[in-house]
């Protein structure tokens, strides 16, 4: 029988119909705000901006989203409902077979990053209310100026409604890229292959360290090493880092925001502590789970991760795929990818930038020759090369797009990099945000002569984690090309790209419809991240872990 009754039906107010305009207080530091007073502020501050506009606007589409959901939900039988629940009790056994909890992974972050460089290089700030970024976009605000709901992501303008005295320094990005490559240099002490997620954050994998401490008889907690590496970037930097503990890489993210600021956070390494730890847990804790999908599982009765196990089979029959599979990775402490190492397989490396809104043409050409440049330093640091230059763009009307084109040859070369990408820089937009992504990424390691059953395994795994809906078409056509990483001009295999938003493989039908595909995986992504039918969403999440961020 149909029924709505495990569906949250609860009428919006005007107010939390506008959800994208609430603050979001998943923030260190933001607990225990007067949101009611603050979500009004905000609001009056902001109507009629174009910001406010532009979140209206996407907020309409989310609500028509949710109104389908619903309307899809109140449809399933109870016999649909049933066999939902098998196929998830089925799936979970499964992951529960891939579930690795030998590994000790440690995600780092630094606290309020660019606000404490800044109140470091000038100490009267340390006691003021402080942000960073312009009246257009904070990028992110002291611990003191998030007690009055300022945060990154806000416009300045907005920030001062709440709080007037707010003091906000303009970003330094040269300053900020220096301080975390000390950061860096530490992690490296402790996993040379750390991950960086941006600028201030990366996991590491610090399962071999302790065991060599522990051979040279010096053996030492994963508490205590991580105790000592946050000492070292504090005495490297002046800096405090914070950091979660736990069996794999999206359990040790929510850790380490647990006892932000300058705090740790030791998740053990047990079935049993895992499943009490995430039972709680909201989802928007969870990397990757952001506001739209908040909303849209929030309105079939869905905040935390234990609703997501309760409800299992409402997620198998109205999402995707790729979703649902990641729900319940997420439900059950899993994580995005088992233990088979592939959580730390790259797709794409990329770099960006928000500033204020210009349309000056060397001024952005300037922009996006220091993006390639950074660009450059991070795949000769990682070890790689790669053929796809993506350009990303954000207008000041927020629209993101992005632009792909093809190197003949795969480089790292940073003025390689910056032609390619200044060619497909638009004229006469005025822009708010700047990204250079290189993707369709190859190493030593992967292309060599002598490594093709590395090269295959590669493969497969890009090609399971694309998690594509027509994987397996595209599976066919990927084993036809093998040579992926170096197409032979010779042969009439169609050359395959990878979209560097959903990671789906695309033949070459040409860039302008490659470069709409990936218009549309964006868009859809700001609208429907972790929904949509194209798989992108649930990549997106993966990609986030990958891609290394020059801001976020
Ligand atoms: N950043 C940005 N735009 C955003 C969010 C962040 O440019 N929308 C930049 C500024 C931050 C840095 O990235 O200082 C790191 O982001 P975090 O999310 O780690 O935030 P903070 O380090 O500022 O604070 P926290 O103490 O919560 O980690
Ligand atoms: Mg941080």
């Amino acid at each position: 029988m149909a029924g709505t009754s495990d569906v949250a039906t609860e009428k919006c107010s005007p107010a939390e119909s506008l959800g994208v305009m609430k603050l979001n207080d998943h923030k260190a530091g933001m607990q225990g705000l007067d949101t009611a007073k603050i979500n009004q502020i905000i609001e009056e501050a902001s109507k009629g901006s174009q910001f406010y506009q532009h979140k209206q606007k996407n907020q309409e589409r989310i609500n028509a989203k949710i109104a389908n959901l619903k309307a899809s939900c109140a449809k399933l039988s109870e016999e649909q409902k049933k066999l939902g629940r098998a196929k998830m009790d089925s799936l979970a056994r499964k992951l529960e077979l891939m579930r690795d909890l030998s590994r000790t992974i440690v995600h780092v972050d630094m606290d309020a990053f660019y606000a404490a460089v800044e109140m470091r290089d000038c100490p009267e700030l340390k006691t003021k209310p402080m942000a960073v970024g312009s009246s257009a976009m904070l990028t992110t605000s002291n611990y003191h100026a998030r007690r009055f709901g300022v945060r990154a992501a806000m416009p300045g303008f907005i920030a001062k409604k709440l709080c007037p005295e707010l003091v906000i320094v303009p970003t330094n990005f040269p300053k900020y890229t220096e301080v975390s490559r000390q950061v860096q240099k530490v992690f490296a002490d402790y996993d040379p292959e750390f991950s960086a997620a941006s600028l201030d954050e990366a996991y590491l994998d610090i399962t071999d360290f302790l065991i060599a401490r522990k051979d040279a008889g010096a053996e030492m907690t994963a508490a205590e090493a991580v105790e000592e590496m946050r000492a070292k970037i504090l005495e490297s930097t002046q800096l405090t880092a914070s950091a979660g503990i736990a069996p794999n890489g999206m359990l040790a993210k929510v850790c380490s925001d647990k006892n932000k600021p300058n705090g740790q956070f030791v998740l053990e390494n047990t079935r049993e502590a895992v499943m009490e730890f995430i039972k709680d847990l909201p989802i928007r804790k969870i990397s990757g789970i952001g506001n739209v999908t908040e909303q849209l599982l929030g309105s079939l009765g869905v905040g935390t991760c234990r609703d997501l196990w309760d409800k299992r089979e409402l997620l198998y029959l109205l999402f995707s795929e790729s979703s649902y599979d990641y729900f319940l990775r997420v439900a059950l402490g899993i994580g995005s990818f088992g233990g088979d190492g592939s959580e730390r397989e790259r797709k794409s490396v990329s770099c960006e930038t928000t500033f204020r809104s210009t349309s000056e043409h060397e001024e952005l050409c300037d922009i996006i020759r220091q993006l390639s440049n950074d660009l450059a330093q991070d795949l000769e640091r990682l070890g790689l090369t790669g053929r796809s230059v993506t350009l990303k763009y954000k207008t000041d009307k927020f629209d993101v797009k992005t632009r792909i084109t093809q190197l003949l040859d795969p480089t790292r070369d940073g003025a390689v990099i910056a032609k390619a990408a200044l060619s497909l820089l638009p004229v006469g937009l005025h822009l708010r945000l700047l990204g250079v992504r290189m993707s369709q990424l190859t190493s030593p390691a992967v292309t060599g002569n002598n490594n093709s059953s590395r090269k295959q395994r590669t493969l497969d795994e890009l090609l399971l984690a694309a998690e594509c809906p027509a994987r397996k078409k595209r599976k066919l056509d990927a084993q036809v090309s093998n040579s992926l990483t170096e197409p032979d001009p010779t042969t009439t295999t169609p050359l395959l790209f990878t979209c560097p938003v959903c990671h789906s493989w695309r033949t070459s039908d040409g860039e302008v419809a490659l470069n709409s595909h990936i218009d549309e995986c964006l868009n859809q992504q700001v609208l429907y991240p972790e929904t949509t039918s194209t798989g992108c969403s649930s990549s997106q999440a993966k990609l986030d872990r990958y891609v290394i961020r020059r801001a976020k």
